[in-house]
C-alpha cells in the first residue's frame, strides 16, 4: 500500500528503535528524564530560546501555548484553515475559553495588513486580542512555506500593539529543509513555538513547546499537567526525538521532490485540477471533477489500486510524501492515481 494520507503514518527506523531502546530514563514529572531533558536542552538550543517542554501531541504544545498565553475571555488571531481552527476539536474555545478570530489567508498565508485590520481597538466595548498563530509550514494551505519578510512585517504589527506570537511549526523542519534558513530565523520573531516529531521526521510520538519565557514554559507545564499530558520514562520517545533531529531533516528535500514530482503527475490527468507550482514542501493538495462519484467512492477506489489519501472536503484530496515513500512508489501512484481518476 502507497500510503499517502499524511507524514504522521511513518514507521520508527532500525535504528531509531535501537536509539529508543538504549534510551537511559526516569520519571519525567519530577524533571529526572535525562533522555527528555538532552531532547528540550537540544530543542531549546536550535531555536536560541531557552525552554522546551516534551509534550504528547503537536495538538497539545499548540493548545498549552494559547493556554499559557491568554486569559478566558480574549481572543486570538488564527488563519481560518489552520490546524488550530479545523482540526483540534475547538480546544482553544472549550480548554482556554478564547475566541477565535479567523483570517482567510492566500494557501494560509496572512498578511501583515489583514492581522493588523483583525486586532481589536483598544476600547471597553472590544474583547482583548491576547494572541496572533502562524502555521509553518501551512498544513491546510498545501505545505507552503511562510515567507520570512511577511513573518516580520506581522512581528513589527504584533510589537506595536503588544501582542504575543505563537507559530505553529509543526512541519517547521520542511520550512528550514526548503529554504536552507536556520530555524532561528522563523524562531527569533515567536513567543512560544510548537514543534512535531511526528510528523515528516519520522518519530512515533512527541512534540515540544518552545519559548524564552519562563513564565510561559512554567504555566504550559502546570497546564501540560492538567492536560493530562505529563509523562513518566518519556525518554523512550524523547530517544526518538533526538534520533529524528540528527538524521532526518536533511533528508526532508527527498520528500519535496517527491511531492513535486506527484503534482506534476497529478497534472497530466484531465480530471485534476492542481497548481504544481504551488506545491512547496511534501503536500499536495489537489481537486478532482467528477460527477458520477463521491469523494467517499474516489478514496476508495484509489485504495483498491493501492494507493490511500484523504479527502478534505468540497472536491479536495490532499497527499503528503514522507519517509517511508520511495522515488519507485511515486511513480506507481502517478499510474494508479491516471487509472482511477481517468476511468
Ligand atoms: N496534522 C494532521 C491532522 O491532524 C490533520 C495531519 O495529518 O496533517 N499542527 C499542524 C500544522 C498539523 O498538521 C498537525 C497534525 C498538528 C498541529 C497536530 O499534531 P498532532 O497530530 O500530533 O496532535
Amino acid at each position: 500500500m502507497i500510503d499517502l494520507r499524511s507524514d504522521t503514518v511513518t514507521m520508527p527506523t532500525d535504528g531509531m528503535r535501537k536509539a529508543m531502546a538504549r534510551a537511559e530514563v526516569g520519571d519525567d514529572v519530577y524533571g529526572e528524564d535525562p533522555t527528555v531533558n538532552r531532547l528540550q536542552d537540544m530543542v531549546a538550543a536550535m531555536l536560541s530560546k531557552r525552554y522546551a517542554l516534551f509534550v504528547p501531541s503537536g495538538t497539545m504544545a499548540n493548545q498549552l501555548a494559547v493556554r499559557a498565553q491568554t486569559q478566558p475571555g480574549q481572543e486570538i488571531i488564527v488563519e481560518s484553515t489552520s490546524h488550530i481552527v479545523r482540526y483540534e476539536q475547538g480546544a482553544a474555545g472549550a480548554l482556554a475559553g478564547v475566541q477565535l478570530h479567523w483570517v482567510s489567508g492566500e494557501r494560509g498565508i496572512m498578511t501583515a495588513e489583514q492581522v493588523e485590520c483583525a486586532i481589536r481597538p483598544n476600547d471597553p466595548h472590544s474583547i482583548p486580542t491576547g494572541l496572533i498563530c502562524l502555521e509553518n509550514t501551512h498544513n491546510a494551505g498545501g505545505g507552503t512555506i511562510y515567507p520570512l519578510s511577511t513573518i516580520e512585517k506581522i512581528k513589527s504589527v504584533a510589537n506595536q500593539h503588544g501582542i504575543p506570537m505563537h507559530l505553529d511549526g509543526a512541519r517547521l523542519m520542511n520550512a528550514v529543509a526548503a529554504t536552507t534558513l536556520p530555524p532561528t530565523a522563523y524562531a527569533q520573531h515567536f513567543d512560544t513555538v510548537s514543534l512535531c516529531l511526528s510528523k515528516g521526521l519520522g518519530a512515533p510520538v512527541g512534540s515540544l513547546l518552545i519559548s524564552s519565557r519562563q513564565d510561559v514554559i512554567e504555566r504550559a507545564r502546570r497546564f501540560r499537567r492538567m492536560y493530562g499530558g505529563a509523562m513518566r520514562q518519556a525518554g523512550v520517545l524523547a530517544a526518538a526525538g533526538i534520533y529524528a533531529l540528527e538524521h532526518h531533516v536533511t533528508r526532508l528535500q527527498e520528500d519535496h521532490t517527491h511531492a513535486k514530482k506527484l503534482a506534476r503527475l497529478l497534472q497530466q490527468i484531465p480530471s485534476v485540477r492542481i497548481s504544481a507550482q504551488h506545491v512547496e514542501t511534501n503536500i499536495v493538495i489537489f481537486e478532482v471533477i467528477d460527477q458520477r462519484r463521491t469523494p467517499q467512492e474516489i478514496v476508495a477506489a484509489l485504495k483498491q489500486q493501492g494507493v490511500l489519501i484523504n479527502a478534505i472536503g468540497g472536491r479536495s484530496y490532499r497527499a503528503v510524501t514522507h519517509l517511508n515513500i520511495s522515488a519507485k512508489q511515486i511513480e506507481e501512484a502517478g499510474t494508479i492515481f491516471a487509472r482511477v481518476l481517468t476511468s
